[in-house]
């Protein structure tokens, strides 16, 4: 086994619970929880990317896909890919109405994209599989932001390559902001009270280089890794106001599922999901997220002492718990911050305004193990089908609303989550196996985890633009081979 694995005990002093209700699927190795030296190095903060731009109703943008290297763990040198620099890429700020344009230049010597994940974008803009970068290629986006604030991500998405190319690096935070949040008296200064948290699990080998798939089983339940970072750090450490801080959390992991939490079990509150704002704030103790997926969140550190160090907890779907980063608590905050008792409203989109109901089946298998990676088909499907770009396979009528039914049918061999992600919309979730969602997915989302014998209904609109988009799995593993579809918003 050439994989670098640790061994050592007191996974159990953490007392976390296991998911356990998950089932069994397969650990990988054994994982480390926590540093034996304390929390080192301070959590890097990724910078906010220079809008080139004089005018307020305009952003302009550079970013240059390159290839790097990264010292991931200690002593080992691990080739990487960034936006910018080595890993992962500089936090994208816009406005609500402001033109965005950006020039991205792609360094790599191979192709890539740069999609906008959970913006509402011209198809022609949006970077998926359709505008392919070629190696020494450049992209020119130019479109006008049509969004209420909201955290979101961009990341690669080129046929077969977006696995491995967001697992050495290409991700970066998509923030916009607008008049609610002007409004709204919560933490909003980036870097000192409102803090983005990229959380990726990685596999290595002993030489450092990133382990990525190797085996039929990496496709099947995805590239899980036993290592933990935050914005491309191990055990890192952050020093903390004493007062309230925002958290903007992106499971950026290729495949990985996540339950979040304090070591203290603190509470904290949601206030947003994938697509901005809820209409309260949710209190909860953890939050789960699986790949793909954004929560912001508000925590109090108003009531601890100067000094004191709380920890993140993050259990991964598949066995491995990791204290993934700590908190030091430090001068007290300049603010003073209540969590609001509301924060926005959202237009809920009632079923009666829906023209169609489309039904969606993810599948894991088709008709036997082997015929996973044998080229005629495919076993990870959507309706019975795999990805072909010379096929569309939905045609939605622009302007309308539309209801679309996902099941993960729970099979005799694989019992497989997968993740839905929709491009171009914000959707709501109507229900889950006919119950109404949980409060942490009240909102507006453009990704969503399907559990094995679930069915999820959600509601989209379909407006401004025309044009070919993508839907699909986002456990990257399954969306490269072939697990996602193409729907055409036709006038
Ligand atoms: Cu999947």
């Amino acid at each position: 086994m050439k994989r670098r694995t640790f061994v050592k005990g007191g996974l159990a002093a953490l007392g976390f619970t296991a998911l356990s209700s998950y089932g069994v699927l397969h650990s990988s190795g054994i994982s480390y929880a926590g540093p034996r030296n304390g929390f080192v190095d301070p959590l890097p903060v990724p910078p906010v990317l220079e809008n080139l731009s004089t005018g307020v109703d305009e952003a302009t943008f550079a970013l240059q896909v390159q290839r790097g290297s990264l010292e991931l763990l200690p002593g080992l040198v691990t080739p990487t890919m960034g936006y910018n620099g080595n890993f992962l890429g500089p936090t994208i700020k816009v406005r609500n109405g402001q033109q965005f344009k950006v020039n991205v230049q792609n360094d790599l010597n191979e192709p890539t994209t740069v999609h906008w994940h959970g913006l509402h974008v011209p198809a022609e803009w949006d970077g998926g599989p359709r505008q392919l970068i070629e190696g020494g290629g450049s992209w020119h986006p130019e479109f006008t932001i049509k969004q209420q604030a909201a955290t979101l991500w961009y990341h690669p998405h080129a046929m077969g390559l977006t696995g491995a190319q967001v697992y050495q690096g290409l991700a970066g935070l998509f923030i916009i902001e607008d008049e609610v949040t002007d409004k709204l008296n919560i933490p909003k200064t980036y870097g000192v009270d409102d803090f983005p948290l990229v959380i990726q699990d990685r596999r290595f080998f002993q030489d450092g280089s990133f382990a990525y798939a190797q085996n039929m089983m990496d496709i099947v339940h995805g590239v899980v890794g036993n290592h933990l970072f935050v914005n491309g750090s191990l055990w890192p450490n952050l020093e903390v106001p004493q007062g309230m801080v925002r958290l903007r959390i992106l499971n950026g992991s290729n495949s990985s599922i996540y339950r979040i939490g304090f070591r203290d079990d603190r509470t904290f509150y949601q206030i947003a999901t994938d697509g901005g704002f809820q209409e309260k704030p949710v209190k909860l103790t953890s939050l789960f997220l699986s790949a793909g997926e954004r929560a912001e969140i508000l925590v109090d550190f108003a009531g601890d002492s100067q000094g004191a160090k709380i920890s993140l907890l993050v259990d991964q779907y598949a066995g491995n718990r990791f204290e993934a980063m700590q908190f030091t608590v430090a001068t007290a905050s300049s603010t003073s911050i209540a969590v609001p008792e509301s924060l926005t409203t959202i237009d809920w989109l009632q079923e009666n305004e829906s023209v169609k109901t489309r039904k969606f089946v993810m599948e894991s298998m088709g008709g036997g193990r082997m015929g996973m990676m044998s080229g005629g088909g495919g076993r990870l499907t959507i309706n019975g089908k795999n990805m072909s770009i010379y096929r569309i396979d939905e045609q939605v009528k622009l302007g309308t609303t539309e209801i679309w039914e996902i099941s993960n049918p729970s099979g005799m061999m694989m019992r497989l989550p997968h993740s839905m992600h929709l491009h171009d919309v914000q959707f709501q979730i109507l229900d889950r196996n006919g119950r109404a969602p949980s409060p942490e997915e009240r909102g507006r989302k453009d990704t969503v985890l399907i559990q094995p014998g679930e069915t999820v209904r959600i509601i989209a609109k379909f407006e401004d633009y025309t044009g070919i988009y993508m839907y699909h799995c986002h456990l990257l593993e399954h969306e490269d081979n072939g697990m996602m579809g193409q729907f055409e918003v036709v006038s």
